[in-house]
Protein backbone atom coordinates (compact mmCIF):
# COMPACT_ATOMS: atom_id res chain seq x y z
CA UNK A 1 0.00 0.00 0.00
CA UNK A 2 1.27 3.16 -0.50
CA UNK A 3 -1.09 6.52 1.15
CA UNK A 4 -0.06 10.23 1.77
CA UNK A 5 -3.37 11.75 1.86
CA UNK A 6 -3.16 12.65 5.88
CA UNK A 7 -0.97 14.79 7.66
CA UNK A 8 -0.09 11.47 9.90
CA UNK A 9 1.73 10.12 6.81
CA UNK A 10 4.02 7.58 8.24
CA UNK A 11 7.70 9.34 8.14
CA UNK A 12 5.68 12.50 6.52
CA UNK A 13 6.32 10.61 3.29
CA UNK A 14 3.54 8.24 3.24
CA UNK A 15 1.89 4.79 4.72
CA UNK A 16 3.42 1.59 3.28
CA UNK A 17 2.30 -1.28 5.50
CA UNK A 18 -0.16 -0.23 7.62
CA UNK A 19 -1.69 3.48 7.62
CA UNK A 20 -0.90 5.01 10.84
CA UNK A 21 -4.81 6.01 11.18
CA UNK A 22 -5.66 1.71 11.09
CA UNK A 23 -6.07 1.64 7.35
CA UNK A 24 -5.20 -1.98 6.52
CA UNK A 25 -3.44 -2.93 3.13
CA UNK A 26 -6.74 -4.48 1.82
CA UNK A 27 -9.04 -1.31 3.18
CA UNK A 28 -6.25 0.48 1.06
CA UNK A 29 -6.35 -1.37 -1.81
CA UNK A 30 -10.16 -1.53 -2.15
CA UNK A 31 -10.12 2.37 -1.87
CA UNK A 32 -7.17 3.03 -4.23
CA UNK A 33 -9.79 0.73 -6.67
CA UNK A 34 -12.74 3.05 -5.32
CA UNK A 35 -11.01 6.37 -6.66
CA UNK A 36 -9.83 4.74 -9.77
CA UNK A 37 -13.37 3.55 -10.68
CA UNK A 38 -14.81 6.97 -9.22
CA UNK A 39 -12.19 8.69 -12.24
CA UNK A 40 -14.03 6.26 -14.91
CA UNK A 41 -17.88 6.87 -13.70
CA UNK A 42 -16.79 10.55 -14.65
CA UNK A 43 -15.35 10.02 -17.33
CA UNK A 44 -18.74 9.10 -18.77
CA UNK A 45 -20.73 11.23 -16.36
CA UNK A 46 -19.04 14.39 -17.71
CA UNK A 47 -19.21 12.57 -21.70
CA UNK A 48 -23.15 12.33 -21.00
CA UNK A 49 -23.18 15.77 -19.31
CA UNK A 50 -21.40 17.31 -22.49
CA UNK A 51 -24.63 15.82 -24.18
CA UNK A 52 -27.20 17.61 -22.21
CA UNK A 53 -28.05 14.22 -19.92
CA UNK A 54 -27.43 13.12 -16.39
CA UNK A 55 -28.95 10.85 -13.98
CA UNK A 56 -29.62 11.47 -9.78
CA UNK A 57 -27.86 8.30 -8.99
CA UNK A 58 -25.04 8.54 -10.50
CA UNK A 59 -24.66 11.92 -9.29
CA UNK A 60 -24.83 11.15 -5.80
CA UNK A 61 -22.58 7.92 -5.89
CA UNK A 62 -19.88 10.35 -6.66
CA UNK A 63 -20.58 11.71 -3.35
CA UNK A 64 -20.92 8.68 -1.92
CA UNK A 65 -17.69 6.89 -3.31
CA UNK A 66 -15.60 9.98 -2.49
CA UNK A 67 -16.07 10.30 1.23
CA UNK A 68 -15.78 6.43 2.22
CA UNK A 69 -11.80 7.24 1.46
CA UNK A 70 -11.71 10.09 3.22
CA UNK A 71 -9.25 9.16 6.11
CA UNK A 72 -10.65 7.55 9.75
CA UNK A 73 -14.56 6.96 7.39
CA UNK A 74 -14.33 3.18 6.14
CA UNK A 75 -12.01 0.64 7.42
CA UNK A 76 -14.21 -2.10 6.89
CA UNK A 77 -13.14 -4.11 3.46
CA UNK A 78 -16.15 -5.95 3.09
CA UNK A 79 -18.10 -2.43 3.19
CA UNK A 80 -15.98 -0.99 0.82
CA UNK A 81 -16.32 -4.47 -2.04
CA UNK A 82 -20.34 -3.39 -1.62
CA UNK A 83 -19.88 -0.31 -2.70
CA UNK A 84 -17.44 -1.38 -5.42
CA UNK A 85 -20.23 -3.71 -6.73
CA UNK A 86 -22.61 -0.99 -6.77
CA UNK A 87 -20.08 1.56 -8.43
CA UNK A 88 -19.88 -0.89 -11.54
CA UNK A 89 -23.79 -0.99 -12.19
CA UNK A 90 -23.28 2.70 -11.75
CA UNK A 91 -20.36 2.95 -14.21
CA UNK A 92 -22.54 1.14 -16.80
CA UNK A 93 -25.84 3.07 -16.48
CA UNK A 94 -22.62 6.61 -16.68
CA UNK A 95 -21.66 4.86 -20.14
CA UNK A 96 -25.17 3.66 -21.64
CA UNK A 97 -25.79 7.32 -21.11
CA UNK A 98 -22.66 9.06 -22.72
CA UNK A 99 -22.88 6.56 -25.49
CA UNK A 100 -19.89 4.85 -27.40
CA UNK A 101 -16.41 6.80 -27.00
CA UNK A 102 -13.16 6.03 -28.77
CA UNK A 103 -10.52 6.58 -26.34
CA UNK A 104 -12.17 5.62 -23.37
CA UNK A 105 -9.57 5.29 -20.13
CA UNK A 106 -8.98 1.90 -18.46
CA UNK A 107 -10.77 3.64 -15.46
CA UNK A 108 -13.98 4.08 -17.41
CA UNK A 109 -13.77 0.21 -19.17
CA UNK A 110 -12.22 -2.21 -16.51
CA UNK A 111 -14.00 -5.19 -15.50
CA UNK A 112 -14.18 -5.12 -11.70
CA UNK A 113 -13.41 -8.58 -10.03
CA UNK A 114 -15.88 -10.99 -9.05
CA UNK A 115 -14.49 -11.37 -5.34
CA UNK A 116 -12.63 -9.38 -2.52
CA UNK A 117 -9.36 -11.21 -3.12
CA UNK A 118 -9.11 -9.96 -6.97
CA UNK A 119 -10.58 -6.53 -6.27
CA UNK A 120 -7.61 -5.80 -3.80
CA UNK A 121 -5.31 -7.20 -6.23
CA UNK A 122 -6.84 -4.54 -8.21
CA UNK A 123 -6.56 -2.09 -6.61
CA UNK A 124 -2.79 -2.47 -5.90
CA UNK A 125 -2.60 -2.03 -9.70
CA UNK A 126 -3.83 0.86 -9.34
CA UNK A 127 -2.40 2.58 -6.27
CA UNK A 128 -0.45 5.49 -6.09
CA UNK A 129 3.39 4.50 -6.67
CA UNK A 130 2.31 2.76 -10.32
CA UNK A 131 1.08 6.39 -11.39
CA UNK A 132 3.78 6.87 -14.36
CA UNK A 133 3.82 10.65 -14.97
CA UNK A 134 5.91 13.49 -13.75
CA UNK A 135 6.01 14.23 -10.04
CA UNK A 136 4.14 17.69 -10.17
CA UNK A 137 1.20 16.50 -12.20
CA UNK A 138 0.98 13.38 -9.82
CA UNK A 139 0.86 16.34 -7.06
CA UNK A 140 -1.00 18.54 -8.67
CA UNK A 141 -3.70 15.80 -9.24
CA UNK A 142 -3.58 14.41 -6.09
CA UNK A 143 -4.64 17.68 -4.09
CA UNK A 144 -7.61 18.06 -6.48
CA UNK A 145 -8.69 13.82 -5.73
CA UNK A 146 -8.64 15.25 -2.28
CA UNK A 147 -10.39 18.59 -2.72
CA UNK A 148 -12.93 16.14 -4.34
CA UNK A 149 -12.88 13.75 -1.12
CA UNK A 150 -13.55 16.90 1.42
CA UNK A 151 -15.89 18.60 -0.97
CA UNK A 152 -18.31 15.65 -1.53
CA UNK A 153 -18.28 15.18 2.73
CA UNK A 154 -19.75 18.71 2.98
CA UNK A 155 -22.36 17.94 -0.29
CA UNK A 156 -22.82 14.40 1.74
CA UNK A 157 -24.33 16.58 4.75
CA UNK A 158 -26.43 18.94 2.78
CA UNK A 159 -28.03 16.28 0.44
CA UNK A 160 -29.12 13.96 4.16
CA UNK A 161 -30.65 17.31 4.62
CA UNK A 162 -32.19 17.88 0.99
CA UNK A 163 -30.19 20.41 -0.36
CA UNK A 164 -28.08 19.67 -3.56
CA UNK A 165 -26.55 21.81 -6.29
CA UNK A 166 -26.02 21.09 -9.92
CA UNK A 167 -22.89 23.02 -9.54
CA UNK A 168 -21.36 20.67 -7.65
CA UNK A 169 -22.24 17.46 -9.45
CA UNK A 170 -21.20 19.29 -12.93
CA UNK A 171 -17.81 19.85 -11.18
CA UNK A 172 -17.03 16.72 -9.86
CA UNK A 173 -17.60 15.09 -12.83
CA UNK A 174 -15.50 17.37 -14.97
CA UNK A 175 -12.48 17.20 -12.26
CA UNK A 176 -12.88 13.09 -12.03
CA UNK A 177 -12.31 12.97 -15.67
CA UNK A 178 -9.60 15.12 -16.35
CA UNK A 179 -7.60 12.89 -13.79
CA UNK A 180 -7.36 10.54 -16.46
CA UNK A 181 -6.71 12.85 -19.39
CA UNK A 182 -3.09 12.98 -19.92
CA UNK A 183 -3.16 15.70 -22.25
CA UNK A 184 -3.67 17.90 -19.92
CA UNK A 185 -0.41 20.14 -18.26
CA UNK A 186 0.25 21.51 -14.56
CA UNK A 187 -1.32 25.15 -15.40
CA UNK A 188 -4.69 23.13 -16.31
CA UNK A 189 -4.92 21.31 -13.09
CA UNK A 190 -4.00 24.47 -11.01
CA UNK A 191 -6.71 25.83 -12.85
CA UNK A 192 -9.13 22.91 -12.06
CA UNK A 193 -7.62 22.94 -8.17
CA UNK A 194 -8.34 27.04 -7.77
CA UNK A 195 -11.72 25.89 -9.77
CA UNK A 196 -12.57 23.10 -6.77
CA UNK A 197 -11.75 25.22 -4.14
CA UNK A 198 -14.66 28.00 -5.21
CA UNK A 199 -16.91 25.03 -5.97
CA UNK A 200 -16.04 23.88 -2.09
CA UNK A 201 -17.49 27.32 -1.35
CA UNK A 202 -20.90 26.97 -2.86
CA UNK A 203 -20.76 23.32 -1.38
CA UNK A 204 -20.15 24.79 2.15
CA UNK A 205 -22.51 27.72 1.66
CA UNK A 206 -25.22 25.08 0.56
CA UNK A 207 -24.40 23.40 3.61
CA UNK A 208 -24.78 26.51 5.74
CA UNK A 209 -27.97 27.25 4.02
CA UNK A 210 -29.21 23.39 4.94
CA UNK A 211 -28.36 23.40 8.63
CA UNK A 212 -29.74 27.00 9.05
CA UNK A 213 -32.89 26.49 7.50
CA UNK A 214 -33.78 23.42 8.88
CA UNK A 215 -32.31 24.86 12.82
CA UNK A 216 -32.38 28.06 12.45
CA UNK A 217 -28.82 30.21 12.67
CA UNK A 218 -26.98 29.47 15.76
CA UNK A 219 -27.17 31.77 18.61
CA UNK A 220 -24.29 31.82 21.59
CA UNK A 221 -24.77 29.64 23.95
CA UNK A 222 -23.20 27.80 26.89
CA UNK A 223 -22.90 24.05 26.79
CA UNK A 224 -22.03 21.83 29.84
CA UNK A 225 -19.10 20.09 29.96
CA UNK A 226 -20.10 18.28 33.03
CA UNK A 227 -22.72 15.29 33.24
CA UNK A 228 -26.40 15.09 34.12
CA UNK A 229 -27.84 12.73 35.85
CA UNK A 230 -29.10 9.11 33.45
CA UNK A 231 -28.13 7.31 30.49
CA UNK A 232 -26.30 8.56 28.00
CA UNK A 233 -25.30 8.40 24.74
CA UNK A 234 -22.38 10.07 22.88
CA UNK A 235 -22.48 11.25 19.46
CA UNK A 236 -19.00 12.21 17.66
CA UNK A 237 -19.29 13.10 14.03
CA UNK A 238 -20.19 15.96 12.10
CA UNK A 239 -24.29 15.08 10.80
CA UNK A 240 -26.47 16.98 12.31
CA UNK A 241 -29.24 15.73 11.26
CA UNK A 242 -28.37 12.24 12.60
CA UNK A 243 -28.18 14.18 15.81
CA UNK A 244 -31.73 15.58 15.87
CA UNK A 245 -33.17 11.86 14.56
CA UNK A 246 -31.67 10.72 17.76
CA UNK A 247 -32.66 13.22 20.11
CA UNK A 248 -36.16 12.71 18.59
CA UNK A 249 -36.01 8.89 19.31
CA UNK A 250 -34.08 9.71 22.78
CA UNK A 251 -37.16 12.27 23.94
CA UNK A 252 -38.85 11.76 27.60
CA UNK A 253 -37.01 8.56 27.65
CA UNK A 254 -34.62 9.43 30.76
CA UNK A 255 -31.49 9.14 27.93
CA UNK A 256 -29.43 12.39 27.69
CA UNK A 257 -27.43 13.29 24.45
CA UNK A 258 -24.00 14.11 24.98
CA UNK A 259 -21.97 16.09 21.78
CA UNK A 260 -18.43 14.84 20.77
CA UNK A 261 -15.55 16.48 18.90
CA UNK A 262 -17.11 18.02 15.71
CA UNK A 263 -20.91 17.81 16.97
CA UNK A 264 -20.21 20.59 20.01
CA UNK A 265 -21.22 23.04 17.56
CA UNK A 266 -24.96 21.69 17.55
CA UNK A 267 -25.44 23.23 20.90
CA UNK A 268 -25.92 26.51 19.32
CA UNK A 269 -28.71 26.05 17.00
CA UNK A 270 -32.50 26.66 17.70
CA UNK A 271 -33.50 23.29 16.20
CA UNK A 272 -31.57 21.42 18.61
CA UNK A 273 -30.96 23.25 21.44
CA UNK A 274 -34.43 22.95 22.33
CA UNK A 275 -34.36 19.11 23.09
CA UNK A 276 -33.06 19.40 26.84
CA UNK A 277 -31.81 16.01 26.62
CA UNK A 278 -28.99 17.86 24.88
CA UNK A 279 -27.38 17.96 27.94
CA UNK A 280 -23.54 18.73 27.34
CA UNK A 281 -20.12 18.35 25.46
CA UNK A 282 -17.87 15.36 26.37
CA UNK A 283 -14.10 14.74 25.70
CA UNK A 284 -11.80 16.53 23.50
CA UNK A 285 -11.00 16.04 19.90
CA UNK A 286 -10.50 13.06 18.02
CA UNK A 287 -7.36 11.65 18.77
CA UNK A 288 -8.23 10.97 22.56
CA UNK A 289 -11.05 8.96 21.93
CA UNK A 290 -9.94 5.38 22.31
CA UNK A 291 -8.38 6.76 26.11
CA UNK A 292 -11.88 8.99 26.81
CA UNK A 293 -14.51 6.82 25.64
CA UNK A 294 -13.57 4.42 28.11
CA UNK A 295 -14.60 6.01 31.03
CA UNK A 296 -18.33 7.29 29.15
CA UNK A 297 -20.85 4.98 30.80
CA UNK A 298 -23.29 5.00 27.70
CA UNK A 299 -23.01 4.20 24.24
CA UNK A 300 -21.35 5.79 21.29
CA UNK A 301 -22.00 6.68 17.95
CA UNK A 302 -20.16 7.93 15.08
CA UNK A 303 -21.87 9.71 12.36
CA UNK A 304 -18.73 10.76 10.48
CA UNK A 305 -14.76 10.74 10.72
CA UNK A 306 -12.88 10.99 12.70
CA UNK A 307 -12.75 7.16 14.06
CA UNK A 308 -10.09 5.30 15.20
CA UNK A 309 -9.62 1.66 16.06
CA UNK A 310 -11.98 1.03 19.07
CA UNK A 311 -10.48 -0.25 22.14
CA UNK A 312 -11.95 -3.94 23.66
CA UNK A 313 -13.46 -1.57 26.51
CA UNK A 314 -16.23 0.16 24.76
CA UNK A 315 -16.46 -1.83 21.76
CA UNK A 316 -19.48 -3.31 22.41
CA UNK A 317 -21.36 -0.21 23.23
CA UNK A 318 -20.07 1.29 19.89
CA UNK A 319 -21.87 1.92 16.83
CA UNK A 320 -21.67 3.64 13.37
CA UNK A 321 -24.11 5.16 10.85
CA UNK A 322 -23.72 6.75 7.43
CA UNK A 323 -20.37 6.23 5.71
CA UNK A 324 -18.86 4.95 8.90
CA UNK A 325 -17.76 1.58 9.11
CA UNK A 326 -15.34 -1.01 11.33
CA UNK A 327 -15.41 -4.65 10.88
CA UNK A 328 -17.34 -6.00 13.44
CA UNK A 329 -18.58 -2.35 14.95
CA UNK A 330 -22.57 -2.46 14.95
CA UNK A 331 -23.45 -0.63 11.82
CA UNK A 332 -27.11 1.78 11.71
CA UNK A 333 -28.11 1.55 8.03
CA UNK A 334 -31.09 4.03 8.40
CA UNK A 335 -32.47 6.39 10.83
CA UNK A 336 -33.55 3.60 13.53
CA UNK A 337 -31.58 4.22 16.59
CA UNK A 338 -33.16 1.61 18.99
CA UNK A 339 -30.39 -0.49 19.08
CA UNK A 340 -28.51 2.30 20.44
CA UNK A 341 -30.74 3.56 23.12
CA UNK A 342 -31.78 0.41 24.32
CA UNK A 343 -27.47 -0.47 24.91
CA UNK A 344 -27.74 2.86 26.41
CA UNK A 345 -30.66 1.40 28.54
CA UNK A 346 -28.34 -1.33 29.76
CA UNK A 347 -25.01 0.83 31.06
CA UNK A 348 -24.81 2.52 34.05
CA UNK A 349 -25.12 6.29 32.56
CA UNK A 350 -23.98 9.36 34.81
CA UNK A 351 -24.17 11.20 38.20
CA UNK A 352 -25.29 14.37 38.29
CA UNK A 353 -21.74 16.08 38.27
CA UNK A 354 -22.44 19.57 36.86
CA UNK A 355 -18.98 21.21 35.58
CA UNK A 356 -17.67 24.26 33.40
CA UNK A 357 -19.63 26.07 30.68
CA UNK A 358 -18.07 27.06 27.95
CA UNK A 359 -19.71 29.40 24.94
CA UNK A 360 -20.39 28.43 21.29
CA UNK A 361 -22.48 29.66 18.87
CA UNK A 362 -20.82 32.54 16.66
CA UNK A 363 -21.69 31.39 13.05
CA UNK A 364 -21.81 34.61 10.34
CA UNK A 365 -25.18 35.58 11.53
CA UNK A 366 -24.34 35.76 15.22
CA UNK A 367 -21.51 37.76 14.72
CA UNK A 368 -22.38 39.86 11.96
CA UNK A 369 -25.44 41.08 14.01
CA UNK A 370 -22.86 42.53 16.28
CA UNK A 371 -20.98 44.10 13.42
CA UNK A 372 -21.24 47.71 14.41
CA UNK A 373 -19.98 46.76 17.77
CA UNK A 374 -16.59 44.86 16.44
CA UNK A 375 -16.20 47.52 13.94
CA UNK A 376 -16.39 50.32 16.42
CA UNK A 377 -14.02 48.70 18.59
CA UNK A 378 -11.25 48.04 15.81
CA UNK A 379 -11.93 51.66 15.21
CA UNK A 380 -11.24 52.85 18.93
CA UNK A 381 -8.02 50.99 18.47
CA UNK A 382 -9.71 48.75 21.38
CA UNK A 383 -9.53 45.34 18.68
CA UNK A 384 -6.13 45.08 17.04
CA UNK A 385 -6.16 42.35 15.47
CA UNK A 386 -8.07 39.01 14.70
CA UNK A 387 -6.83 35.53 14.66
CA UNK A 388 -8.38 32.56 12.96
CA UNK A 389 -6.77 29.52 14.80
CA UNK A 390 -9.04 26.55 13.08
CA UNK A 391 -8.76 23.50 11.47
CA UNK A 392 -8.03 19.87 12.43
CA UNK A 393 -6.69 17.92 15.94
CA UNK A 394 -3.95 15.44 15.51
CA UNK A 395 -2.00 13.33 17.77
CA UNK A 396 1.39 14.85 17.14
CA UNK A 397 3.12 16.67 19.81
CA UNK A 398 4.00 19.63 17.39
CA UNK A 399 -0.09 20.82 17.80
CA UNK A 400 0.59 22.16 21.03
CA UNK A 401 2.09 25.41 19.13
CA UNK A 402 -1.79 25.98 18.91
CA UNK A 403 -2.66 26.24 22.44
CA UNK A 404 0.51 28.46 23.16
CA UNK A 405 -0.24 30.73 19.89
CA UNK A 406 -3.83 31.07 21.53
CA UNK A 407 -2.65 31.49 25.11
CA UNK A 408 0.14 34.35 23.66
CA UNK A 409 -2.28 35.94 21.27
CA UNK A 410 -2.37 39.45 23.15
CA UNK A 411 -5.25 40.64 25.18
CA UNK A 412 -6.48 43.53 21.97
CA UNK A 413 -6.93 40.89 19.74
CA UNK A 414 -9.93 38.40 19.14
CA UNK A 415 -9.54 34.72 18.21
CA UNK A 416 -11.99 33.03 15.87
CA UNK A 417 -11.84 29.38 15.96
CA UNK A 418 -13.28 26.66 13.93
CA UNK A 419 -13.06 22.66 13.73
CA UNK A 420 -11.73 20.46 16.06
CA UNK A 421 -8.51 21.89 16.71
CA UNK A 422 -10.26 24.47 19.22
CA UNK A 423 -9.70 21.51 21.69
CA UNK A 424 -6.41 22.62 21.62
CA UNK A 425 -7.56 26.20 23.83
CA UNK A 426 -11.64 26.20 23.95
CA UNK A 427 -11.76 25.29 27.66
CA UNK A 428 -9.87 28.41 28.41
CA UNK A 429 -10.54 31.64 29.78
CA UNK A 430 -9.84 34.34 26.95
CA UNK A 431 -12.17 37.14 28.17
CA UNK A 432 -13.84 39.59 26.49
CA UNK A 433 -13.07 43.32 25.04
CA UNK A 434 -16.04 45.37 25.46
CA UNK A 435 -18.46 42.78 25.90
CA UNK A 436 -17.49 40.85 22.99
CA UNK A 437 -15.57 37.23 24.10
CA UNK A 438 -12.21 37.44 23.09
CA UNK A 439 -12.85 33.55 21.85
CA UNK A 440 -15.34 33.27 19.34
CA UNK A 441 -16.32 29.69 18.07
CA UNK A 442 -17.47 30.15 14.52
CA UNK A 443 -18.19 25.88 14.49
CA UNK A 444 -17.50 23.06 12.44
CA UNK A 445 -14.37 22.90 9.93
CA UNK A 446 -17.39 23.49 7.09
CA UNK A 447 -18.58 26.68 9.02
CA UNK A 448 -14.94 27.69 7.43
CA UNK A 449 -18.21 29.19 5.35
CA UNK A 450 -19.58 31.59 8.08
CA UNK A 451 -15.62 32.74 8.98
CA UNK A 452 -15.02 33.89 5.08
CA UNK A 453 -18.51 35.41 5.36
CA UNK A 454 -17.43 37.29 8.27
CA UNK A 455 -13.95 38.27 6.58
CA UNK A 456 -15.67 39.65 3.56
CA UNK A 457 -18.25 41.70 5.83
CA UNK A 458 -14.99 42.94 7.45
CA UNK A 459 -13.45 43.82 4.09
CA UNK A 460 -16.52 45.32 2.93
CA UNK A 461 -17.30 47.67 6.03
CA UNK A 462 -13.19 48.72 5.98
CA UNK A 463 -13.61 49.57 2.06
CA UNK A 464 -10.21 47.21 2.15
CA UNK A 465 -9.24 43.31 0.28
CA UNK A 466 -9.29 40.76 2.89
CA UNK A 467 -5.69 40.63 2.74
CA UNK A 468 -5.64 43.84 3.88
CA UNK A 469 -7.39 43.13 6.83
CA UNK A 470 -5.98 42.92 10.15
CA UNK A 471 -6.68 39.39 10.34
CA UNK A 472 -4.24 36.23 9.99
CA UNK A 473 -4.87 32.47 9.36
CA UNK A 474 -3.21 30.28 11.67
CA UNK A 475 -4.74 26.80 10.27
CA UNK A 476 -4.00 23.23 11.27
CA UNK A 477 -4.49 20.42 8.95
CA UNK A 478 -5.42 16.65 8.79
CA UNK A 479 -7.47 15.31 6.52
CA UNK A 480 -8.92 16.28 2.88
CA UNK A 481 -11.62 18.50 4.62
CA UNK A 482 -8.98 20.91 5.61
CA UNK A 483 -7.51 20.06 2.13
CA UNK A 484 -10.31 21.55 0.04
CA UNK A 485 -10.74 24.61 2.87
CA UNK A 486 -7.18 25.32 1.70
CA UNK A 487 -8.14 25.39 -1.99
CA UNK A 488 -11.34 27.16 -0.96
CA UNK A 489 -9.10 30.56 0.79
CA UNK A 490 -6.46 30.06 -2.09
CA UNK A 491 -9.43 30.14 -5.01
CA UNK A 492 -10.55 33.67 -2.74
CA UNK A 493 -6.78 35.13 -3.37
CA UNK A 494 -6.42 34.51 0.41
CA UNK A 495 -2.54 35.38 1.40
CA UNK A 496 -0.31 34.93 4.06
CA UNK A 497 -1.65 31.50 5.64
CA UNK A 498 0.29 30.05 8.22
CA UNK A 499 -0.67 26.22 7.83
CA UNK A 500 1.19 23.64 10.24
CA UNK A 501 1.69 21.26 11.92
CA UNK A 502 3.77 20.15 8.98
CA UNK A 503 3.11 20.39 5.40
CA UNK A 504 1.47 17.90 3.31
CA UNK A 505 3.68 15.10 1.68
CA UNK A 506 1.76 15.52 -1.50
CA UNK A 507 3.04 18.97 -2.59
CA UNK A 508 5.90 18.21 -4.58
CA UNK A 509 8.84 21.55 -4.03
CA UNK A 510 7.28 23.02 -7.77
CA UNK A 511 4.16 22.51 -6.54
CA UNK A 512 5.16 24.15 -3.03
CA UNK A 513 6.98 27.04 -4.58
CA UNK A 514 3.76 28.07 -6.72
CA UNK A 515 1.98 28.48 -3.53
CA UNK A 516 4.44 30.17 -2.11
CA UNK A 517 4.94 32.83 -4.82
CA UNK A 518 1.65 33.59 -5.48
CA UNK A 519 0.10 33.12 -1.91
CA UNK A 520 2.75 33.67 0.30
CA UNK A 521 1.54 30.23 2.34
CA UNK A 522 3.91 29.16 4.74
CA UNK A 523 4.59 26.61 7.47
CA UNK A 524 4.14 27.43 11.33
CA UNK A 525 7.00 28.25 13.13
CA UNK A 526 7.14 28.94 16.84
CA UNK A 527 4.25 30.86 18.57
CA UNK A 528 6.22 33.58 19.85
CA UNK A 529 8.15 34.19 16.72
CA UNK A 530 5.22 34.15 14.54
CA UNK A 531 2.91 36.20 16.41
CA UNK A 532 5.95 38.58 16.63
CA UNK A 533 6.01 38.57 12.76
CA UNK A 534 2.39 39.01 12.25
CA UNK A 535 2.05 41.56 14.32
CA UNK A 536 5.22 43.48 14.04
CA UNK A 537 3.82 43.63 10.08
CA UNK A 538 0.64 44.94 10.89
CA UNK A 539 1.87 47.49 13.18
FE1 LIG B 1 -11.75 17.17 12.74
FE2 LIG B 1 -11.78 14.65 11.84
FE3 LIG B 1 -13.97 18.43 11.03
FE4 LIG B 1 -11.88 16.56 10.01
S1 LIG B 1 -13.01 15.46 13.48
S2 LIG B 1 -10.33 16.15 11.55
S3 LIG B 1 -11.11 18.33 8.95
O1 LIG B 1 -12.75 14.93 10.34
O2 LIG B 1 -13.61 17.23 9.63
O3 LIG B 1 -12.30 18.92 11.95
FE1 LIG C 1 -1.56 6.92 6.46
FE2 LIG C 1 -3.23 9.00 6.63
FE3 LIG C 1 -3.36 7.34 4.57
FE4 LIG C 1 -4.18 6.57 7.01
S1 LIG C 1 -5.10 8.15 5.70
S2 LIG C 1 -2.95 5.37 5.57
S3 LIG C 1 -2.64 7.62 8.29
S4 LIG C 1 -1.65 8.71 5.08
Amino acid sequence: MFCYQCEQAAQGTGCTKIGVCGKQPDVAALQDLLVHQLKGIGYWGNLARQQGKKDAAIDRFLIDGLFTTVTNVDFDPAAIVKILQHGDKIRAQAQALAGAAANAPEAATFALAADQAGMVRQGEAHGLTTFAVDADIKSIREIIVYGLKGMAAYADHALILGYEDETIYAYLHKALASLSDDKLGLMDYVGLAMECGKVNLTTMGLLDKAHTDKYGHPVPTKVQLGTKKGKAILVSGHDLKMLEELLKQTEGQGVNIYTHGEMIPAHGYPGLKKYTHLAGNFGGAWQDQAKEFVDFPGSIIFNTNCIQRPAEAYKDRLFTWGLVQWPDVEHIGGWDFSAVIKKAQELPGFDEAPGKEILVGFGHNAVLGVADKVIAAVQAGQIKHFFLIGGCDGAKSGRNYYTEFAEKVPKDCVILTLACGKYRFNKLDFGDIGGIPRLLDVGQCNDAYSAIQIALALAGAFKCDVNALPLSMILSWYEQKAVVILLTLLSLGIKNIKLGPTLPAFISPNVLNFLVQNFNIGPIGTAEGDLKQILGAAA
